[in-house]
């Protein structure tokens, strides 16, 4: 595998241990659920917050299936890396996201769309960013990436078109 597939590895492997311990498990999923819900200051129990723990939690459980290959409850990073490693690139040559991840994603837009008119404004898409732990500097050119007709706000039709167009990474973390 190349550098370059490692250090994006390392760098999602990074973002998904939410509690920091060096292994990623079901607990990391759980919480970063928990973490987006406060920030938005909405409840685990709402529609949108229980719709988000589900899709975080399910995808955990496919994470684990496929990643998890001595199956004791936890990915390693070696486990993390060798399994990037084994996806085949996306268009743009970077992994692109499995239908579990952006289920996820799509989760978490709908909590992030606070007015729940069903679109991303540019604010709402900088603050779910940044959530993210992403310097807001990168924000508006994702921004405009994904907003392809310009009108200033975006629907979930866009990103998932933007992504599977440019890679994921592209849209949540750079573009580099
Ligand atoms: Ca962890
Ligand atoms: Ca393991
Ligand atoms: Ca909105």
């Amino acid at each position: 595998m190349g550098t370059d597939r490692v250090t994006v590895a390392d760098l999602i492997f990074d973002r998904l241990d939410t509690n920091g311990d060096g292994v990623l498990a079901a607990d990391d999923y759980r919480a970063s659920a928990d973490h987006v819900l406060r920030s938005y200051g909405m409840g685990p129990s709402s529609p949108k917050g229980r719709a988000l723990i589900e899709a975080n939690l399910a995808l955990w459980q496919h994470q684990a299936e496929l990643v998890d290959r001595d199956h004791d409850g936890m990915i390693t990073r070696e486990e993390y890396r060798e399994w990037v490693g084994s996806l085949p690139p996306s268009d743009s040559g970077r992994p692109s996201g499995t239908p579990e991840v952006m289920a996820a994603l799509h989760a978490q837009f709908n909590v992030a769309d606070r007015n729940g008119d069903g679109l991303m404004d540019r604010h709402e898409f900088v603050v779910w960013r940044d959530l993210k732990g992403v310097p807001a500097q990168t924000a508006e050119s994702s921004f405009q990436l994904i907003d392809s007709d310009g009108d200033g706000s975006i629907s979930w039709n866009d990103f998932s078109e933007a992504a599977h167009q440019h890679g994921l990474a592209a849209l949540l973390y750079g573009p580099r």
